[in-house]
């Protein structure tokens, strides 16, 4: 599909007002379920973001090279009052935090936190790439987005980013699992250690 262009005027726009931002969660170590809540505790705590919707969990064949489990991954939709590269900190902070340690790229993690769509702005430095490179290739991404918001557009080819599914390989397995309650992660009786309940 051909790109479409990118404008100054988009990144300067979408950088100064509270965009809608889509983060993706990843994990295939230890309690995946419990770090996954964790990390979504740990995001909406900061005072920077409010939390629109949390989608539903999925159990994911791993996209690698790397042997390795299968993941458990959601998406969130937030509405972020501050600058791209400021959420990119404060979910590093975060990955850093719960101990994800980098050893082998692609590879198995505790936590793994992306920018998967900010707004409609289209970035590309060092970084930051959004939206995700990869979004539009890996069911575990775009399943999760569409099921917050079936509508999504891709910023950077203008498609919708369903229109993506039917060309990503079948070889990528993803079953839904539970739902998650914003109201459930956003009350502070809320322990991640409930989640364990779960597997
Ligand atoms: N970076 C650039 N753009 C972004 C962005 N939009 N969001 C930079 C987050 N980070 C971004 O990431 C490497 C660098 O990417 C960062 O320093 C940041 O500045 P990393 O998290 O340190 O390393 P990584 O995750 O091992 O590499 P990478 O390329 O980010 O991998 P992905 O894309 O995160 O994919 N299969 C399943 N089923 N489920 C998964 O969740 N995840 C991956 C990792 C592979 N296969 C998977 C899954
Ligand atoms: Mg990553």
């Amino acid at each position: 599909m051909k790109e479409k262009r990118r404008t100054a005027q988009t990144i300067i726009a979408a950088d100064c007002a509270p965009s809608k931002a889509y983060v993706g969660i990843g994990s295939n170590m230890g309690n995946s379920r419990s770090h996954t809540a964790e990390a979504i505790q740990r995001i909406i705590k900061d005072k920077r973001v409010k939390l629109l919707a949390v989608s539903s969990l999925y159990l994911t064949s791993p996209v690698s090279r790397v042997t390795q489990n299968d993941f458990i991954n959601c998406a969130i939709s937030i509405v972020w009052d501050g600058l791209p590269h400021e959420l990119l900190a404060l979910l590093q902070g975060i990955e850093n935090r719960m101990g994800r340690i980098r050893t082998v790229r692609h590879g198995p993690r505790t936590i793994d936190l992306d920018i998967l769509l900010f707004g409609d702005l289209i970035l590309s430095d060092p970084a930051l790439k959004v939206p995700h490179q990869e979004l539009h290739r890996r069911k575990f991404a775009v399943i999760p987005c569409l099921e917050i918001d079936p509508g999504l557009i891709h910023p950077v080819y203008g498609k919708p980013l369903r229109s993506f599914l039917a060309m990503i390989s079948e070889k990528q397995k993803i079953t839904k699992l539970e739902r998650v309650g914003i109201d459930a992660l956003a009350s502070e009786s809320h322990p991640a250690s409930q989640w364990d309940l779960w597997e």
